[in-house]
C-alpha cells in the first residue's frame, strides 16, 4: 500500500505572513479579507498573522523573500492584482511578480504562495475577488495551509 503524503487543512498553531500590494487596493483588500477568513475558519489565531504592505505587485517578491528568510513564518501569502486594461506593462509586472515569488519560495524552502489576480479587465478582477468565482485570497490561504502541513510530513 502506498504511503500518502497530503497536507491536512488545519491552521491551528501556524504562523503566516501576508504581503499585499496597495495598487488596485479595491481588489487586494477583498483578497486579504478572503485570506483572513480562510485562516480563521481553519483554526488559525489572528495574532499569528502579520500583514505587510508594498506599493505594487512588482515589489511583492522582495518583501516576501525577506519575510521568508526570517524563519518566523510557516508560509508567506502574496496578494496582488495586475490588470492588463490599466497598464501597458502588464506583462512585465505580472511575469516578474510570478518569477520572484517562485524564486523566494525555492531559495528559502518556505512556501510563498501566488495569490495574485492577473486579468484582462477590472470586471474579471472583481469576479476573482469573490463576486462570482471563489475569492483568490481565500484560495491562496487554503493552498498555504495545505502545503505547510504537507511539508511538515516530509520534514
Ligand atoms: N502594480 C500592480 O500591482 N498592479 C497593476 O496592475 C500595476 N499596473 O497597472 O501598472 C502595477 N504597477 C505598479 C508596479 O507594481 C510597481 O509598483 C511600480 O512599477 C514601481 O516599481
Amino acid at each position: 500500500m502506498a504511503k500518502i503524503i497530503e497536507g491536512q487543512m488545519d491552521a491551528k498553531g501556524l504562523k503566516m505572513g501576508v504581503v499585499i500590494s496597495r495598487f488596485n487596493s479595491f481588489i487586494t483588500q477583498r483578497l486579504l479579507e478572503g485570506a483572513e477568513d480562510a485562516l480563521r475558519r481553519h483554526g488559525m489565531d489572528e495574532a499569528n498573522l502579520t500583514v505587510a504592505y508594498v506599493p505594487g505587485a512588482f515589489e511583492i517578491p522582495l518583501l516576501a523573500l525577506k519575510m521568508a528568510q526570517t524563519g518566523q513564518y510557516d508560509a508567506v501569502i502574496c496578494l496582488g492584482a495586475v490588470i492588463r486594461g490599466s497598464t501597458p506593462h502588464f506583462d512585465f509586472v505580472a511575469a516578474e511578480c510570478a518569477k520572484g515569488i517562485a524564486q523566494a519560495s525555492m531559495q528559502t524552502g518556505v512556501p510563498v504562495i501566488f495569490g495574485i489576480v492577473t486579468t484582462d479587465t477590472i470586471e474579471q478582477a472583481v469576479e476573482r475577488a469573490g463576486t462570482r468565482i471563489p475569492n483568490r485570497g481565500f484560495e491562496a490561504a487554503l493552498s498555504a495551509i495545505e502545503i505547510v502541513n504537507a511539508l511538515k510530513q516530509v520534514e
